[in-house]
């Protein structure tokens, strides 16, 4: 219990524990755990091309039963993402695809942005796949990770840093397991899955088997979350089914000999785990015991929030043909079973969806979060609104979100406010799992919609950016503020092919100064992430709620930092911090552009230690 707590004064009093001469600790220096500092400040003659090409009839294709396949009200404008050539990362993503159609190698490989070594530059983790059948002998492609250096310019610190895994890599997550101050990584696999604990030298060292981390299932998406509120992160993962290349089917078109993908039909789902925290650097499965493996899917994506706002950390996922799931937390270490009752099984028609990438966030301002699920060709992706007491409804048609992602399949997707004008925004990746279909794409464009206010979503074409007009096989997605400029950047992952970095052109649409409040936490009482902490924002009269979310999107993991809009007319803000513990924190006096790291202190009347950067009103 509070083994946070108990570290954390650890390293107040004596200093951190590892690594003192290179990274600073908490107590020592303020840019250590306000290590979201900005560094570097993009050049901004160095913005995007604004001779787009017209986004293509064929890209935006639709049935038209809603407002999302017009242009936005205002194209014609600077776009909102520049594709970044030329950072240093040479990653190439390896699905293993082959004739034989190992069913594994559709769903695509994860990446995750994450601050390893504290220097306030969120660098980029990729997972990789490797050939089937899987031979542990061969030299099978890597994982590899990036350090970033500034200035978009990233190093490949794959070797040195020990997070070279040649496993099946799938689902990627962080967050600090042990409380030191530094971020351990949890690499979901088919076959064999790894944790790797930080050393805060800037390696990391693989829990051994015995540490009861390393689930042997097929696993795709993972998340942290503090289930039981001891304190100490769990790691929830999401298990697709049963497979092995031994059982693997022939899918296709016989009378044309053409191998597909086959149906997920075929594959039997399996329980999920959640893996429990002992504090002692082991862990259990209690999905069993704590409710969460009655009910089984073939999982995909996996969001962790408060959706009942009663206080406790709950789980929505996404399966894939099998009705999506909503556990209740109950507050007493057990969930129950809320995925019929709340409206979020299935789609708005009753029927079950391809459940693949999700994302939980307050749209409509009042304070409870919405969800978002990405799903298959010829589904719609679908949006459920809060209603309130755990009640959800499907609204997809009347919010604008529809028809646009009718034609294609969906995969990674957040909901965030790219352009900081106190609205959330969303984003999905699209691409096809068979790449010899006479009658389908392999590669799709991907979608971003502008929330204009009013309960409406409008999609972007060509004013989102050239990446946005011209088809991908999209797979992972992670919302990093890679340049620190306070707005949100995109990192997209392909199927067999190198990643997108795409930089938010905020700057380059008016902005001298970011419009933004960026917020770290740093639980003591309750994990060390803060992961299930509420935060508001309330700036002049405009409230934002926005949760400190476990999991999201697809097989990936984004920047923890939180990213409100600070209009720039706006003069006075202050922020409320809901701890998962219960405990609140009120900064009464935030400012425009500011980077905010808050600890949270260990009672209600204690002042509450921030450190900031940047900022100005
Ligand atoms: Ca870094
Ligand atoms: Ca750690
Ligand atoms: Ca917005
Ligand atoms: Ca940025």
């Amino acid at each position: 219990m509070q083994r946070c707590r108990f570290i954390l004064l650890l390293f107040l009093a004596a200093g951190c524990l590892t690594g003192c001469h290179e990274r600073p600790d908490v107590g020592e220096v303020p840019a250590d755990v306000a290590g979201n500092s900005p560094p570097d400040l993009p050049a901004k003659a160095a913005h995007g091309d604004p001779r787009l090409p017209n986004v293509p009839d064929a890209l935006l294709k639709s049935s038209a039963t809603d407002s999302t396949a017009n242009a936005s009200p205002t194209a014609g404008a600077d776009p909102w993402f520049h594709t970044m050539a030329d950072a240093g990362i040479d990653f190439r993503h390896e699905s293993g695809t082959s004739a034989e159609k190992p069913f594994p190698a559709a769903n695509g490989s994860g990446v995750a942005a994450l601050d390893y070594d504290l220097d306030g530059r969120y660098d980029l983790y990729f997972a990789n796949g490797t050939p089937f059948p899987l031979d542990p002998s061969r030299n099978s492609p890597i994982n590899r990770f990036y350090r970033n250096v500034g200035w978009w310019e990233f190093a490949d610190v794959t070797i040195q840093s020990g997070l070279g895994d040649n496993g099946y890599g799938a689902g990627l997550t962080y967050g600090d397991i042990d409380c030191d101050g530094f971020p351990d990584v949890y690499v979901a696999c088919y076959g064999t899955n790894t944790l790797y604990h930080n050393l805060g030298d800037g390696t990391f060292e693989p829990l051994p088997a015995t540490a009861g981390a390393a689930d042997q299932g097929w696993a795709t998406s993972a998340a942290m979350l503090d289930y039981d509120n001891d304190g100490l992160l769990d790691i929830y993962v999401c298990n697709y089914g049963q497979w092995s290349w031994a059982e693997n089917r022939w899918c296709g078109d016989r009378g044309r000999d053409l191998r597909f993908y086959c149906s997920p039909r075929t594959i039997k789902p399996v329980a999920d785990v959640l893996l429990r925290n002992r504090g002692d650097g082991t862990f259990e499965d209690v999905a069993a015991t704590v409710g969460l493996a009655k009910r089984l899917g073939r999982s995909q994506g996996v969001v962790a929030a408060d959706f009942d706002d009663n206080g406790t950390i709950d789980l929505y996922i996404g399966n894939d043909l099998n009705a999506n799931s909503m556990f209740l937390n109950q507050g007493d270490g057990a969930f129950s079973d809320a995925s019929e009752l709340s409206g979020v099984a299935y789609d708005y028609l009753g029927g079950m969806q391809a459940g693949m990438g999700v994302d939980a966030a307050d749209v409509n301002g009042d304070g409870r979060p919405e969800l978002f699920v990405t799903n298959f060709e010829g589904e719609h992706n679908a949006y459920y609104e809060n209603l309130g007491n755990g009640l959800f409804q499907e609204v997809s048609q009347q919010r604008g979100l529809y028809a646009g992602g009718l034609p294609w399949v969906g995969w990674g997707t957040a909901l965030a406010d790219f352009n900081l004008d106190g609205q959330l925004d969303l984003v999905v990746t699209n691409g096809h799992v068979d790449d010899n279909r006479p009658d389908v794409d392999h590669a799709h464009p991907a979608l971003l919609w502008q929330n204009t206010g009013h309960g409406q979503f409008s999609l972007l074409g060509r004013q989102g950016g050239q990446y946005f007009t011209q088809p991908h096989v999209g797979r992972a997605l992670s919302l990093v503020d890679l340049d620190n400029d306070g707005d949100q950047d995109l990192v997209i992952g392909h199927q067999d092919g190198p990643p997108s970095l795409l930089r938010n052109e905020r700057h380059a649409m008016g902005g001298q100064e970011s419009n933004s409040v960026s917020v770290r936490l740093v639980g003591t009482r309750s994990n060390r992430d803060g992961i299930g902490s509420v935060l508001t924002l309330q700036v002049d009269d405009h409230r934002q709620v926005l949760q400190a979310n476990g999991g999201g999107s697809y097989l990936s993991a984004h920047d923890a930092r939180i990213v409100f809009a600070f209009a720039p007319q706006a003069t006075e803000a202050s922020l409320t911090i809901r701890w998962p513990d219960g405990l609140v924190t009120e900064l009464d006096s935030v400012s425009r552009g500011g980077f905010y790291t808050v600890v949270q202190p260990s009672s209600s009347d204690m002042t509450p230690r921030v450190f900031s950067q940047g900022g100005s009103r």
